[in-house]
Formats: C-alpha cells, structure tokens, sequence
C-alpha cells in the first residue's frame, strides 16, 4: 500500500502538536523516504518526540462491518480523523445530541477535542445532517442512514436522529478497533473512503436480560444496553420477575422486593444465591439510559405462571390494607407455597378468580407503565402446565390481564403461548415465539396461532437465540462447563446456530408479514455475573444483530457464502470488543484477528530502545501460538515477546503486549516494524519511527 502524501502531511503535523515520550513514530508501510525525510525534519528540534501509529482498520481490504450493510462501496484513499477534526451537526437539539455521542466515543482513544458545533463542517471534519430529505428509501421506521467517507470528510445523513445514532456505530467500525479504548491510543485514525446505504430489515431488534433468576444491578444493565446499542438493537426487554426473584419496588407492596427480592438461584451447591431489587428511581434511570441509546426498554412480570417470588411475598401479606385474605392468590401445585431456588419450571400460578391478584398485578402494571417510555408492556405468560391451570383458566387470567396493560396505555406483548386457545387479547398484540420446532413440526402452533390472532411477531426461536445455551453439545465437556443449559442445544448452539437461520421462514405460515424482529434472551439460571453474561451474550449476540438489521440472504450452512462473509467480518469484532472491555467466548468458529496498535517504546539510554512496543488483540489464542518478530530498521530483528493475561475458563484473554529491547550501533531514525503471525489468520504488522541517541 502506498501511503498518499495528504496521509503524511496530516502525519507530520500532528507530531509538531502532540510531542510525546522520546522518539518520532510515524505509520510506515510502505512509507517512501521522502516522508521519512519529512517526518524527521517535521518533529520538534533536540532530544526526540514521538507520534506513534497504527495501521489502518482491517488493512487496507474492505471495512469489517456488523451487522453487514444494505451497500457499501469501497472508494479510494483514507480520510484521516486529525487533531483538528469537528463534528458539525445541524438538524436539531437531537441530531446535537448525536453528535455529542459521537464525540464521546471518539474522545478519550483520540484524546483529540473534537469539538461538537452546530453548522455543515468542512474539510477534515465529520458532519452530521438529519432532515426528511435524508431519508432512506424502503426503511418506514426511519433508522436509516447514508454515509460517506472521502478523503477530505465525512458525512453522515439520516431521515431521524436514530438514523444518525444507527450511523455513528458505523462510523466507529470504520476506524481502528483501538477506538474503543478508554485511554488515549496512537493513531492515527483512519476510514476507508466508503459510501455507504443502510437500514434495518427489522422493526425490532431485541435482546433480553433475566435479572429475575440472577439479580443484576443497573450498571451491569446498562454496560449491556451499550454494547447491544452499539450493534443497532433498538429494543432491551427487562425480565424483571420470576419464580426465584422479584427485582422493582411496587408501592404498596413492599414485601414484594422485601420478601421477593432476597434470592436468585442457587449455584456452585447453594440452596441460594444473593439476591437484590432495583428502586423506582433506579429503574426511571435505566429506561432513559435505554432511551439515550435509542433502545425502547420492554419490562416484564411474568404472568400467570413463573412467579412463586410474588406468591411467597404476598399471598400471607395479610397487615396489607390493598389486600383481603390474599392466601386466594395461590394456584401453585404447593399448598402452602414453598420457596424453590433451583431452575425448576411450571409449578407456580397466581389465580385468575382472585381479585387479590388483580389488586397486585393492577398495582404492578400500573406501576411500570407509568415509569416506562416505551409503548409496551410485556405479560409473559409462557409455561403454565394444564395441571397448574387448565386452559381456560389461564385463557381467562390474560383475558383478565391484558384490559388492564391497555388501560395503562402499553401495547401487549408475551411468550407465543399467548396466543393459545381461548385467548382474546386484542390488537395490536406481540408474540414472541420461543419453541425450537420450525417447519410444520410440532411447537410451531404457537406462531401459527398468534398470526391466526392477527399478532405480531418477534422471532426467538430457543435454538437460534437463547443466549443462556451453551456453546458445544452435550451436557459434560462444555465450554465454559458451569454456565448455561443446553435444553435447545442438542448439538451445541455457537455462532453458526445463531447465524443460520431466517426469522421470515423458520416457521410455515409465519413470513415477514407478520414477523416484526428478532431477539436473543439471556436467561440467568447458571449466569451470576455480568462478565459471565457477557461471556454468553458475546459474539452470539452479533450474529442475531445481523439477522434482524441486514437483508435476507442464504444463511443456510456453515459452506454458504453468507456465513463465511460474516465470520470473516466477525472475526474483526474481537479487538473491539477486548478494547471496549467486553468479556466474550472466542469461538473456535472465528479466526479471529490479529490486531496491533503502536506502544510507546522506552529510549534511551544512548541510542537503546525497549520495553513494550506494541499492543496485540488475539482472542482465544495462548501466548506460544503466537510468533511475534520485530525488525528494527538497522537490518537487524529479533523476536519479541509476547506478555499478558491467558484465558481462564470463563472470561476471554486480556490483550497481549509485545515487547523487545535492542541498541543500536549509531544514532539516528530507524523504521521499526513489529510483526505478528499465528496460524489460521493474516500476520499483522504495525511500523513507527524511533529516534534513538
Ligand atoms: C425457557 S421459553 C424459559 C425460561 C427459562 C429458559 C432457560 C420461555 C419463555 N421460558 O423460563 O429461563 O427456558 O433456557
């Protein structure tokens, strides 16, 4: 590759503005001598400073985006996010507010100002314009964008500011993983000239969090609204309650949380593990969290089934004014209830016939509605046994139910079961269809029901979705062996399960007319911790992310096209996520990249350098399977080493750091070039000037 001099001058110039450390470092393949003239007569005089840098994002091959866009066309040249970028926004208080984000992601890797100001920028700025005539054609949700890089700047347009928001995560995936770095990184930071269309196939793109069955805190909810964001998922559902926890304050009842919220399932041979709840107040915080992110926060109390933690809390809360004698609330198969922390399913039901549970259930939807922007409200209503409730009991309750989320002003939405015989629950509605069988097999009833009903539907079909399956087959030798079920799994559930299939034709009967999304639901028996959620989520959670964004396409086996086109772009994802601190399994699926940034070598004394001088991400790999050489620019190399923290069963490896030491026979600039390779990826190679002596 051949460096255009606009890339040089940018180069030089910022090495006069940002002198750093003791040497001149500047991106070198295929650096001509002129350049490296420049840069040596470009650097502040006397001792030496430094501008490290690293190679382009994903070399200089085709941008790595997911999920894949509607088009993109890969122009000539870079441009070069500098020291002196804006990012100029006209548009609104909204598409402003887009661009603070932007600037917020962008800020602390650069650690440029990147100042945010209303106006169409110009050269080497990033302009953000939203206004109806930007709009996306064939995308009636408005979340589309168009964006174009050249050399000279980049613009991004949208029809609405989520379309902006939507456009911002491309733009991020166009620059160097390092972007996601919390600490500055050396840059610099460049995009592929690209012109890129793009909007979502999908309305809705969910991805779900049980903090029922493991109770979670806001933080970990939000780091996970983030990601998924990120991703361009619109929608988190919240599974605020089930039979082992109780997770929102509802005034009123307070034994509600009190009671219901003390435990979550027990792991690692506990009757128990530690519970918890959120406040209203915290709860407010995390829909507007949610909201910022341009992501519709859905909560759910699961209903009539799947709440022994409201049973236990309620049905002897008999000092409650709200409550006469609630001990009617108890349709469970034990009489009294008992608590049950292990994983069982299907025991507990509140009585459809007891005004105490309307009294509860009202207070609760009521309650939530209210502190939720978002037009939905989620019921459940999955898994009652006809020997809990018949049919037309459970028929009855959501019958019961559904008038009172509607006269809270939400929209119904719950398992597919929903949809069975008896029920009537009115328009709009959405099912969400959860069994494995497709086809016509057995199961299916429910996505075919729930459209006989006229409902909407998302896709989650337990075998393509449920992020709490575990990857390989099989109950022992999984990886990792304490976290998740594989009930939907019998032959493993990795990226390949998550990524080939099609939510438009999985079940006969149920096409895109009636299928608004998809989502991925992380159920929280075995998954105590964010960082083992995240082990779980990531990279699945990308797989579906493409399946509801980006058009349809043969996503059939693991030899088709598709799949391979997408693994490839996956395999990009890992440093991105390691450099956004994201915990994830690395897949054995993926060949994950090699990805470099420069370090700041030591110099000195005399014309020595050493310490680290680069970083390296890797997933999955262990440090011996990577060979790293540095060739120092005098005619001499050496291989470096490579430091850092392995894998563990559960979390992924850290990023590596490669390092060497190494004197040189006289003064000067010297080009040095690290190297890295492993089998089964492309070698990766940063290049930096050092001025040593
Ligand atoms: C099924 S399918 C459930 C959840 C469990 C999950 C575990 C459905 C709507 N419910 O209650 O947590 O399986 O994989």
């Amino acid at each position: 590759m051949s460096i255009p001099s606009a890339h040089v001058r940018r180069a030089v110039r910022a090495a006069v503005i940002v002198p750093v450390l003791a040497s001149v470092a500047l991106l070198a393949t295929g650096l001509s001598d002129g350049a490296l003239a420049a840069t040596g007569s470009g650097g502040p005089g006397g001792a030496s400073t430094a501008i490290a840098a690293s190679p382009p994002a994903g070399g200089p091959g085709v941008p790595q985006i997911v999920p894949k866009p509607v088009s993109m066309q890969v122009g000539t040249g870079w441009f070069t996010l500098g020291a002196q970028a804006r990012i100029a926004v006209s548009g609104g208080a909204q598409a402003m507010a887009v661009g603070h984000d932007l600037a917020a992601y962008l800020r602390p890797a650069t650690g440029y100002p990147l100042p945010v100001v209303a106006g169409r920028g110009g050269a080497g700025d990033i302009s953000l314009a939203v206004g109806a005539s930007h709009a996306v054609g064939s995308d009636p949700d408005g979340e589309g964008y168009s964006l174009g890089v050249t050399p000279l700047a980049v613009r991004l347009t949208a029809g609405t500011a989520h379309g902006l928001y939507n456009g911002i995560q491309t733009i991020r995936q166009l620059l160097p993983a390092w972007i996601n770095s919390g600490s500055v990184v050396a840059g610099p930071w460049e995009m592929r000239a690209v012109q890129i269309v793009d909007y979502p196939r999908y309305t809705y793109r969910g991805v779900m969090l049980d903090i029922a069955r493991h109770y979670e805190p806001p933080s970990a909810v939000e780091q996970l609204i983030a990601q998924a964001a990120s991703y361009k998922f619109n929608v988190f559902h919240l599974h605020l309650s089930d039979d082992q926890g109780f997770r929102i304050v509802i005034k009123g009842f307070p034994r509600l949380t009190r009671i219901g919220g003390q435990g979550s399932v027990g792991t690692d041979g506990r009757t128990m593990d530690p519970g918890g709840f959120w406040t209203q107040a915290q709860y407010r915080q995390v829909v507007a969290y949610a909201k910022a992110h341009f992501m519709t926060l859905i909560p759910e109390v699961d209903s009539p089934g799947h709440n022994n933690a409201i049973i236990m809390s309620e049905y002897d809360d008999l000092s409650n004014p709200l409550l006469n004698d609630p001990q009617d609330i108890n349709c469970s198969t034990n009489h009294p209830p008992v608590w049950n922390y292990t994983e069982a399913v299907g025991y507990s039901a509140l009585c459809p016939d007891s005004q105490n549970t309307w009294t509860i259930m009202t207070a609760i939807i009521n309650q939530l509605s209210a502190m939720t922007t978002g037009p939905y409200y989620d019921l459940g209503g999955d898994e009652v046994p006809s020997t809990v409730l018949s049919q037309s009991q459970y028929a009855d309750f959501l019958n019961k139910e559904a008038p009172i989320v509607r006269a809270a002003g939400k929209t119904v939405m719950g398992w597919a079961d929903i949809a069975g015989a008896g029920t009537s629950l009115g328009t709009p509605t959405i099912a969400e269809y959860w069994n494995p069988a497709s086809g016509s097999q057995s199961g299916t009833e429910t996505g075919t029901e729930a459209v006989a009903k006229g409902m909407q539907i998302v896709m989650a079909p337990a075998n393509h979705t449920y992020l709490d399956q575990k990857y390989l087959a099989g109950s022992a030798g999984n990886v990792p062996a304490t976290l998740g079920l594989h009930w939907a799994c019998s032959t493993g559930c990795d990226v390949d399960q998550f990524y080939n299939w099609d939510p438009g034709s999985y079940v006969n009967g149920v096409t895109d007319r009636n299928v608004i999304g998809v989502e991925g639901a992380m159920w929280g028996e075995t998954v105590p911790t964010l960082s083992d959620a995240e082990y779980m989520v990531f990279p699945r959670l990308l797989a579906l992310s493409e399946i509801g964004w980006s058009p349809a396409a043969q996503r059939t086996s693991e030899q088709s096209p598709a799949y391979q086109d997408f693994i490839g772009r996956l395999a990009a994802q890992g440093a991105r996520l390691q450099t956004a601190g994201v915990n994830f399994y690395p897949t054995p699926e993926v060949p994950w990249d090699l990805d470099l940034s420069v370090a700041q070598p030591t110099v000195g004394p005399g014309p020595s350098i050493g310490g680290t001088l680069a970083n390296l991400s890797s997933p999955g790999r262990a440090k011996s399977a990577i060979t790293a050489t540095v060739q120092w620019g005098d005619g001499s190399s050496s291989t470096g080493t490579v430091t850092g923290t392995p894998a563990t069963g559960t979390t992924v490896n850290g990023l590596y750091s490669i390092g060497g030491d190494h004197r040189y026979a006289q003064a000067g600039v010297y080009l040095v070039t690290v190297t890295t390779t492993a089998s089964g990826t492309a070698p990766a190679s940063v290049s930096f000037f050092v001025r040593a002596g």
